[in-house]
Order: C-alpha cells, then sequence, then structure tokens
C-alpha cells in the first residue's frame, strides 16, 4: 500500500473514532406527567419519543407517593409552586421512561420544550399538551449529574 493511501486510511479511521466519540450514547429521565396520562395522550408522547430516535430502555407505570415527589422535586424545597408540584404529581398515575440516544438530555429537553408552555415552540410536547405551567404534560432530566439521581430513584435496577 502507498504512503498516501495508508494516511487517508489513517485520517479515515480517526475521523470515524472523532465521530463515535461525540455521538456517545447518553440516558437520561423521562415522564409523562398525571395531566397527559389522564387525558390519554400518553401513547400520542411515547411516538414522538419514538419518531425522534430515542431508544426507550425501559418504562413503567406508577404512582408517586408524597414523599417520592418530595425527594424527586426537592431542588425545588421552598419555591412558591412547590406544594401545588408535589400535590399535581401525586394526583394520579405517571409513565416513568429511561431513554438513551445522543445527547439525549438536551434533545429530549427540546423535544419537550420550554416549563412555560406559552413559551414552548412549535411541535414540543409541551407546546402540544400542555395546559399551564404546573400542567405541562411532560418531566425530563437538566444535566448528566441529574439524570443519574433520577433514573436511580425510579429504576434502581437499571
Ligand atoms: P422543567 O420541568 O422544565 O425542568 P422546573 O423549573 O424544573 O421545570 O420546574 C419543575 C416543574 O415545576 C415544572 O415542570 C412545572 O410542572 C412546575 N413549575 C415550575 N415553575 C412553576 C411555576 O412558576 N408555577 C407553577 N408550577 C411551576
Ligand atoms: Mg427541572
Amino acid at each position: 500500500m502507498c504512503f498516501k493511501k495508508i494516511i487517508s486510511k489513517a485520517i479515515l479511521v480517526f475521523l470515524m473514532t472523532a465521530g463515535v466519540a461525540y455521538a456517545k450514547v447518553e440516558k437520561t429521565f423521562a415522564m409523562i406527567k398525571p395531566d397527559a396520562v389522564k387525558t390519554k395522550v400518553a401513547g400520542k408522547i411515547i411516538s414522538m419519543i419514538e419518531e425522534n430516535d430515542f431508544e426507550i430502555t425501559a418504562i413503567k407505570k406508577m404512582t408517586f407517593t408524597k414523599s417520592d415527589a418530595e425527594t424527586f422535586y426537592s431542588v425545588h424545597k421552598g419555591k412558591p409552586f412547590f406544594d401545588g408540584l408535589v400535590e399535581f404529581m401525586t394526583s394520579g398515575p405517571i409513565f416513568a421512561i429511561a431513554l438513551e440516544r445522543d445527547n439525549a438530555i438536551a434533545e429530549w429537553r427540546k423535544l419537550m420544550g420550554a416549563t412555560n408552555h406559552l413559551e414552548a415552540a412549535e411541535g414540543t410536547v409541551r407546546k402540544l399538551y400542555a395546559t399551564s405551567i404546573r400542567h405541562n404534560a411532560v418531566h425530563g432530566s437538566d444535566a448528566e449529574e441529574t439524570a443519574k439521581e433520577e433514573l436511580k430513584q425510579i429504576f434502581p435496577d437499571l
């Protein structure tokens, strides 16, 4: 093999390795909240997740106890909306979902849309299904560390 060919092969291998490293598979935690389960749009939201190339690695329907919700949202303890949030999150069943894809955390938050549905972009889950800033259909981890903690709380065996 000539020198030129060896160099171009080496460059190709380097670029492929760098590409794979860049697009590393990431895990995140998603939830379909009680409002969306109650209005039976959970299936539509799961379709959106699948259509956007996420792998669903675990899913379960469950109902948060007060203690589950307080632990899950402990970062918001003391905020004016905390008690209402806990009441809402314990008001009915949710779907807890473990997701994987490249940049899963950011990609799922992008697909969810802004916390306030009035600010959510067209085509996002919250634009389509949220009815207020509290009743906003879905949850998504906001960083690698929180994704790890949330997955551990809800799917300890994963
Ligand atoms: P996020 O779900 O987009 O990450 P956070 O700021 O982490 O938003 O808030 C957690 C949840 O608390 C929101 O999804 C929403 O259900 C509720 N929430 C946030 N801000 C308010 C508010 O100002 N009023 C009522 N509920 C709120
Ligand atoms: Mg949050």
